[in-house]
């Protein structure tokens, strides 16, 4: 079922395994053809991997999109193109992945539920995330939590660099 109406949705991209840049463009292009428009893309930021053991970089970004689908909907669409990219799911929790693609925002929809938290449970406290998010609407606040501008103020961002890269 969609929606009446569309939403405005914040998307995450990461990527840290097999040519995470050509993983974050074909992402991108699986992305335009769902149903939906694509109203923002952040640049490319080349972060250090939070998780367990030596990891390479990751590639980050967010997009700004606006779709009628429903958010169980969208997530499932997400999850399909993680598995068309490879994307192996491990125990191990933060381990490297070709790619990881996570609601941010879906509207200002606040949900406990584990399959869909909303907002994304830690996007908060991650400047490889916020940083991106700001790039692309500014005065966005994550409800519950603030204003991503004041939240990026209290976390460490050392190790997010934006990269002067078209994708
Ligand atoms: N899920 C719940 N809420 C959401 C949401 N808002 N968006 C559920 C997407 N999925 C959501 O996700 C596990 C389950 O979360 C899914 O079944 C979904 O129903 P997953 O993608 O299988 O696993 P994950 O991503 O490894 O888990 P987790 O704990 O969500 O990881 P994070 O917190 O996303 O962290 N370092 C850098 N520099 N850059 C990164 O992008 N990413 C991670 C992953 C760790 N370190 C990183 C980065
Ligand atoms: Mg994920």
């Amino acid at each position: 079922m969609s929606q009446a109406t569309e939403a405005s949705v914040f998307i995450a991209l990461g990527s840290n395994l097999q040519d995470p840049l050509a993983q974050m463009r074909r992402a991108l292009a699986a992305i335009r053809k769902l149903p939906l428009r694509l109203l923002g893309q952040s640049s490319l930021y080349q972060t250090l991997a939070i998780g367990p053991g030596e990891q390479a970089d990751y590639l980050n970004a967010v997009v700004q999109v606006a779709t009628r689908l429903q958010p169980l909907a969208l997530l499932t669409e997400l999850q399909q193109i993680e598995r068309q990219q490879g994307r192996q799911r491990t125990a191990q929790r933060w381990s490297a992945r070709t790619l990881d693609l996570d609601i941010l925002l879906f509207e200002e929809r606040v949900c406990d539920d584990p399959q869909l938290t909303l907002p994304h449970p830690r996007m908060h406290e991650r400047a490889f995330v916020l940083i991106p998010l700001l790039e692309i609407a500014d005065s966005i606040k994550i409800p519950g939590q603030g204003a991503a501008k004041d939240l990026l103020a209290t976390c460490h961002h050392s190790g997010v660099e934006k990269l002067a890269l078209n994708w």
